[in-house]
């Protein structure tokens, strides 16, 4: 069946951030995928596309989910990967204050373990409170954490820059945790 956007964006999302084998497909150790391979694998699941449908759905992401090789052959998902993979970033010097949305329910957890990449690869932090809010969202009632980046840096934390402004970090410890009052 020939998918919309809102679906092939859910079916790139999950085969190139999750599940590549699920349809066959094999990433690089930077997570490209060929983007022949992939409209064959995908059209040979019944996920129809063409070139032009997945370059408008990387083109109209929202949020930037999808970058493209120089040479317009590859895709990956800019972050958000289970699947392990080596994003080839290089460390940055992070603002000295990022954000964390998530909700309510883990705050407890959270303030006790700190935080913890979970399913994905990294922490995922936002460089302002209205991002962290909606992904907050997402799990239900929203709370956001104010994260010490830069003292965490000057611990020798290390941070990373997704190609769609995500941050990343492997974990952050709940001393660098600040439970913050939504002003958005
Ligand atoms: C929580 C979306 C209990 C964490 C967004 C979060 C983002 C803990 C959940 C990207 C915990 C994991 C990632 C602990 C962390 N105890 N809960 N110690 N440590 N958690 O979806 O950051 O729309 O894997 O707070 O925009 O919500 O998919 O991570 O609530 O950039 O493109 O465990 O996904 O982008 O949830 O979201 P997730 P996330 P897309």
């Amino acid at each position: 069946m020939p998918a919309n956007p809102t679906q092939l964006s859910k079916f790139l999302s999950f085969v190139l951030r999750h599940k590549p084998d699920s349809i066959g497909l094999v990433l690089d150790q930077q997570g490209w995928a060929s983007i022949e391979d992939l409209i064959a694998k995908g059209n040979a699941v019944g996920t129809s596309f063409s070139r032009a449908d997945l370059l408008d759905v990387v083109a109209t992401s929202d949020k930037k989910r999808f970058s493209l090789s120089d040479d317009g052959q590859r895709i990956r998902a800019a972050q958000g990967h289970s699947v392990a993979v080596d994003l080839g970033l290089l460390p940055r010097e992070p603002p000295s204050v990022l954000y964390h949305g998530t909700a309510t329910r883990f705050v407890d957890a959270i303030l006790s373990e700190g935080l913890k990449p979970q399913a994905r690869q990294q922490v995922h932090l936002s460089a302002d409170e209205a991002t962290a809010y909606r992904v907050g969202q997402r799990h239900g009632k929203p709370a956001i954490f104010k994260v010490g980046a830069g003292h965490m840096h000057s611990k020798g934390f290390v941070f990373f820059i997704a190609d769609n402004g995500v941050w990343l970090t492997d974990l952050v410890p709940p001393e660098f945790l600040m439970l913050s009052s939504p002003s958005v």
